[in-house]
């Protein structure tokens, strides 16, 4: 049989990027490795939530006498047993969890990396089979190494960022991450178990023709996004509007569609949250680090998202992210 092949799986594809630098321990590509790996673990899972009885409420028991757990607390617990493993993270911390979770072992004490992650992010949507992801981000730990990481090492701006992705479990699933040398994705392919890539260098376009934005709360939005919306739908063929409106309600499926189709997605402030809904350290930081990646924008309304200084790890922001024109524009209306 001839070996030669045109695949090349996540771990070859780390490793090959590792190479281009000569110091380099490898230890950040092992990390995306394993989370790699408990991503796969957890789509095992999500591919059965129509098939077991796995949505019942956390605590529930099931007829077995097994405890039932459900998806989100079950990719949770995936991502801290594979990391607590891993080679080079000193912690995590979890959309989850209220708190970080410091390894406390002599290995990991001397690790350099910590982890940031919202298991299942959009997971509300599990019950009706739409797409939803795993969002995650590596810091390099600002502590000493030999001692446990802090609160410190994950209340690091986005600019900090080593890398950045996720894992979108959807018709296929697919693994999108960021470094600084740029935005690469990998399809599972499910015969070898295997994320390939198969996304190389991707770029977002910058101007897109879809909007996306939870419209059913336009009652409390502020004057300058409501004119925004309006802008968006108005005829005007010469400018390619009106635009299409696309919402999943999902934040990973929704920047999944807006890297690769263009597009804004906003999740805005509004006249009840003052800092809209989504989390700075797990969603809105990672997904703005992965679109400057790839060319596009992430801001707050009123400064890019990754120069904004976490002062709590559940802190949330309003985002405006996307195709670099269509973010402009928008910011034209809500500054
Ligand atoms: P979750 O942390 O409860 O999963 O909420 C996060 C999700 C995002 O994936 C999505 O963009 C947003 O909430 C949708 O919110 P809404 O239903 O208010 O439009």
């Amino acid at each position: 049989m001839n070996p030669k092949r045109n695949l090349m799986t996540l771990d070859e594809f780390t490793i090959q990027e590792t190479r281009k630098f000569p110091n380099a321990t490898g230890n950040l590509s092992a990390i995306l490795r394993d989370i790699g790996l408990a991503c796969k673990i957890i789509n095992k899972q999500v591919l059965k939530a129509g098939l077991v009885d796995i949505l019942g409420k956390h605590g529930n028991t099931n007829v077995q006498g097994e405890e039932q757990m459900k998806l989100d607390i079950f990719a949770d617990d995936a991502l801290i047993s594979v990391l607590k493993g891993s080679a080079d993270c000193a912690g995590i911390a979890s959309e989850e969890n209220d708190d970080f979770v410091a390894f406390d072992d002599e290995y990991s004490k001397n690790s350099k990396y910590v982890v940031l992650f919202d298991p299942l992010d959009g997971s509300s949507n599990i019950d009706v089979n739409a797409s939803i992801g795993t969002i995650f981000s590596i810091y390099k730990r600002v502590t000493p190494l030999g001692t446990v990481c802090t609160e410190e090492d994950f209340l690091q701006p986005g600019n900090k960022l080593m890398a950045a992705g996720y894992v979108i479990y959807g018709s296929s699933t697919m693994m999108v991450y960021a470094t600084k040398l740029g935005v690469n994705g990998f399809t599972l392919e499910p015969s070898i178990g295997e994320f390939c890539l198969s996304h190389p260098d991707m770029k977002c376009a910058e101007q897109g023709k879809i909007y996306s934005i939870n419209q059913g709360n336009s009652c409390k939005f502020h004057d300058g996004m409501k004119s925004f919306l309006d802008y968006c739908m108005e005829d005007n063929k010469e400018e390619g509007r009106p635009y299409s409106h696309r919402y999943i309600g999902s934040m990973v499926a929704d920047m999944h569609r807006t890297l690769i189709k263009g597009g804004i997605f906003i999740y805005p402030a509004d006249k009840k949250n003052a800092n809209g809904k989504l989390r700075l350290q797990y969603e809105c930081n990672p997904m703005s680090f992965l679109m400057e990646a790839a060319g596009g924008i992430g801001s707050t309304g009123t400064e890019r998202i990754l120069d904004v200084t976490p002062t709590e790890l559940h802190q949330r922001v309003p985002i405006y992210i996307g195709s670099k024109n269509m973010v402009e524009k928008a910011l034209e209306f809500v500054k």
